[in-house]
């Protein structure tokens, strides 16, 4: 299933949250001070089922200027835009800030709600119709649908649902297998849970059990439970939103604007090169060194901005800059962010992520223009790194450069480079993995085995297409088999036929349960070729038919018993001697069949065909009509 948010926008009381109120049933203004005062003023959340049954998230944004910081935090997780524009008071100064910073984060689809439509006429909602069109002509929004709605009367929301369907199944799916990140937007303690921090998930998917790097601070935990609209889940994928409980951090480690990653993936820097581009309506051209706010995922770092190639970047214009912040952040290349003066506060601007973590650049050096340039442009190593940083279990060296547009020789000295940089490992020949993408893989099978282990304390191992499933989604038998033997020659992992187990695990049986494994064997051994039926055995031991199951599988697995067929296993010496018995008459007398196998065995055809059906499938024997002769009779 598609995953995405819908953000509402636009100026305060113009009705965002009665709407969404209107449409889910949920009360997005949760605070005490929120309900007194009529306004929204920190994010809130709710979750729509849309005419298909698809499940959006929905993040309330307030509209006061005063709370736009809370705004930004909200925008950065934002698929589809749902623009609130009250039709009395038509557009107004953060109908237009709001758009602009949905714009600057790149958000490509959206609906307009004309709310307030009771209390206005006709001749009034079609000059507001126009002054919106005119407002929207040039965005994202502008071939967007334009809705009118009576929120207290719930007139127009089916239409609008209609129209939010359309914009959703428009929008780019995120992507759910590149390495997650979660910028956290809330954090509170839950008695008898602990930590819960909430977000967006903006990327990759996000298992229990998964290690977890909190940066800046670059704390390293492990996800112990996760929601999703109140929901428990085992994984979350990107584009929902999400509650994760965190094992063993203070509440205080935890702020909004903290990213959650896998560890080792991203690093915390203070400074990173970027293109910036200013709002044509900026005041004023923007200075070198100038402080300003800057806006990242969850987070407002305030910072200076040199500014690169030029002594300035004038209103409408784009240039290359290098941020310089006061605290450590964590971003990675390609994120968006926005730029506001640090006072007055005002929306200037905002870019692209080209590199975070560069060196101090001297601002005049055509050098320092041209890299940057290459970076905005893409080099064959920044391309594949991105591109491999996606590719969860790895990828072939031609398919990465066909996905690339890459020519194979390009792509074969980028491979070189991030290999000698150790950032990509090389799985075998021809897979190249990303380390981050690798340390993941690793620690998610054996996390997966750890848990089987502990569940399954008597088995010797959890199968292979199992562990496969819980790897992921699309990881090809190939790649599965090559990370294998890699976790096995690291000494991580053991694999044997069918089962994958951690090296350090062991089945072991307490006194008990092996006196019971003892018993249960001394049964079949006395009952040789009439073996018991389970439950005679669990008579015969006084210990449950379960137990006896259990003891079988481990007896089993350690080459005591044989399973024959259902439920009806025979003891390793008893099927030693059937085989000696079959052998030789095949020897002496060319075949056998099952009645004669009956006769030597002393048994009833309830065993003997079972037996011999055995043999054919450890392909020991060879069925022609009714008679076996050996598969390999020399
Ligand atoms: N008549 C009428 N009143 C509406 C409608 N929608 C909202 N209102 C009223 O407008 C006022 C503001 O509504 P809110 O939903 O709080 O506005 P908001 O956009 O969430 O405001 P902030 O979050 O503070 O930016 C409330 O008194 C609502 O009852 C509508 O469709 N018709
Ligand atoms: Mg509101």
């Amino acid at each position: 299933m598609k995953h995405v948010i819908i953000g509402t926008a636009g100026h305060v009381d113009h009705g965002k949250t009665t709407l969404i109120k209107a449409l889910t049933g949920t009360d997005t203004d949760r605070l005490k001070e929120e309900q007194e005062r009529g306004m929204t003023i920190d994010l809130g959340f709710a979750a729509l089922t849309l005419p298909d049954g698809t499940l959006a998230g929905i993040v309330d944004v307030p509209g006061h200027e005063r709370f736009l910081k809370n705004m930004l935090a909200g925008a950065g997780g934002v698929d589809v835009a749902l623009l609130v524009i009250a039709a009395d008071e038509s557009v107004m100064p953060q109908t237009v800030e709001h758009l602009d910073i949905l714009r600057l984060l790149d958000v490509k689809n959206g609906v307009v709600a004309l709310t307030k439509c009771d209390t206005v006429d006709e001749e009034w909602l079609q000059i507001v119709e126009e002054d919106v069109r005119g407002h929207l002509k040039d965005t994202f929004l502008a071939n967007a649908p334009i809705l009118r709605i009576d929120s207290l009367r719930g007139k127009g929301l089916p239409a609008l649902k209609k129209a939010l369907l359309s914009a959703v199944s428009r929008a780019e799916a995120r992507n759910a297998a590149a390495p997650f990140r979660l910028p956290v937007d809330r954090v509170f303690t839950r008695p008898g849970f602990g930590t819960v921090v909430t977000g967006t998930l903006i990327a990759g998917t996000l298992r229990v059990g998964d290690a977890v790097e909190i940066l800046p601070r670059q704390i390293q935990t492990r996800v112990r439970g996760l929601q999703s609209h109140s929901k428990k889940q085992e994984a979350v994928e990107a584009g929902m939103r999400v509650a994760v409980n965190l094992a063993g951090v203070e509440t205080e480690a935890l702020e909004r604007g903290a990213l959650l990653v896998p560890p080792g993936t991203l690093a915390p820097t203070q400074i990173f090169d970027a293109t910036l581009r200013l709002l044509p309506t900026a005041p004023k051209p923007l200075a070198n060194r100038t402080r300003v706010r800057l806006y990242h995922g969850t987070a407002e770092i305030l910072g200076r901005v040199v500014i690169l190639g030029a002594d300035e970047i004038e209103p409408g214009e784009t240039g290359y800059a290098q941020f310089r912040a006061e605290h450590p952040f964590a971003c990675a290349r390609g994120d968006r962010f926005v730029v506001r003066t640090y006072s007055p506060m005002i929306t200037i601007g905002g870019g692209v992520v080209l590199d975070p973590a560069p060196g101090r650049h001297r601002r005049r050096d055509p050098a320092v223009i041209e890299t940057l340039a290459a970076k905005e442009r893409g080099t064959p190593d920044t391309l594949l790194a991105t591109y491999l940083q996606a590719a969860p279990f790895g990828s072939s060296r031609k398919e990465a450069a066909r996905s690339l547009g890459l020519s194979e020789a390009d792509a074969a000295t980028a491979a070189q480079t991030l290999l000698e940089r150790g950032e990509v490992i090389a799985l075998d020949g021809d897979r190249l993995i990303h380390q981050a993408a690798l340390a993941t893989a690793t620690d998610r099978a054996l996390n997966a085995l750890f848990a089987y282990h502990s569940a399954n304390p008597l088995r010797p191992g959890m199968s292979k297409e199992e562990l496969r499933g819980v790897l992921g989604r699309g990881v090809e038998p190939r790649a599965f088999a090559t990370l294998l033997s890699r976790w096995q020659a690291e000494g991580r992992i053991v694999v044997d036929a069918a089962t994958v187990r951690r090296a350090d695990f062991t089945v072991q049986l307490n006194p008990r349960q092996q006196a019971l494994l003892d018993r249960i064997a001394r049964v079949y051994q006395d009952a040789g070729f009439n073996a018991p039926a389970i439950d005679e055995v669990s008579r015969e031991v006084s210990a449950p038919p379960d137990a006896v199951t259990a003891m079988l599988r481990v007896g089993q697995d350690q080459g005591v018993f044989a399973r024959i067929g259902e439920g009806l296993y025979y003891h390793r010496e008893t099927l030693a001697r059937a085989r000696k018995l079959v052998e030789d008459h095949i020897r002496q007398h060319g075949s056998i069949t099952v009645s004669q196998f009956r006769d030597l065995t002393g048994s009833s055809r309830k065993y003997a065909l079972p037996v011999l059906e055995y043999f054919d499938s450890i392909r020991f024997t060879r069925r022609i009509g009714d008679e076996r002769v050996l598969v390999n009779p020399t």
